[in-house]
């Protein structure tokens, strides 16, 4: 019975006061620098460092260990291009009123629209599906817990990765993406979940001047 789930030992380093606070800063200094890009330079990006930064995903907790997530690397130009036309055929009826007002005008000093050409510039996108079910052998339905989370979280990490390298990243959300599974010949139990195109920021590439909301308005201590 004990050797029906086994455990491992799990040892971590204690780090110092001292240096704890160095890394926590180093993090803090790294994600600091993270902005959503949407202005991509169409220069390759090392192969390693997306499969490193993919590896860290792949390395997020989730419900029961399940794992519920496939991270699609597209690099083909092709397949880029037709992704592209698609989402831009949904954002041309988001931007033209299926998106109430409010939310056009909380997007406003994003200075987004219907045009999405960084879906072709940027040397890689990394599209992200959530697996409501995983599928057992012989098809069987395998029930997966809190997706969502696992899921967030798992792009949360893929995110911090490739920060951490330098390189920029936007997390688009066309909507509906159900385009995405079909351009990329995915199962039905996958949904698509994040668009994350990623590469370096163009030459001359600005951003808005957007501010955080500061500790004090998102902690709350008791
Ligand atoms: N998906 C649309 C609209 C959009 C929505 C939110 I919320 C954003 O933070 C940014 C954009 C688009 O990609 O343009």
């Amino acid at each position: 019975m004990r050797d029906e789930f086994p455990t491992v030992a799990y040892v971590r380093p204690r780090y110092s006061r001292e240096e704890a606070v160095a890394r926590a800063r180093a993090f803090l200094d790294e994600a600091l620098l993270r902005r959503t890009v949407r202005d991509f330079s169409p220069d390759p990006i090392p192969d390693e460092v997306l499969t490193l930064a993919l590896a860290a995903a792949a390395a997020a907790p989730s419900g029961a260990n399940m794992q519920p997530w496939k991270f699609v690397l597209v690099r083909d130009p092709a397949i880029k291009h037709r992704i592209r036309l698609a989402a831009e055929e949904e954002e041309k009826e988001n931007y033209a009123g299926r998106m109430p007002e409010e939310w056009l005008r909380a997007l406003a000093p994003l200075q987004t629209d219907w045009r999405k050409e960084f879906l072709e510039t940027a040397p890689a996108l990394i599209v992200v599906l959530k697996e409501d079910y995983g599928l057992g052998a012989g098809g069987a339905r395998v029930t997966h817990y809190y997706v969502n989370e696992s899921v967030g979280i798992a792009c949360g990490f893929l995110l911090a990765a490739l920060n951490a390298a330098g390189l920029a990243t936007l997390t688009h959300t066309p909507s509906p993406m159900g385009f995405l599974r079909e351009i990329l010949d995915r199962p039905r139990n996958e949904k698509p979940f994040l668009l994350i195109p990623v590469g370096y920021p163009a030459e001359g590439c600005r951003v808005p001047d957007i501010r955080k909301k500061s500790l004090g308005e998102v902690v709350v201590l008791r």
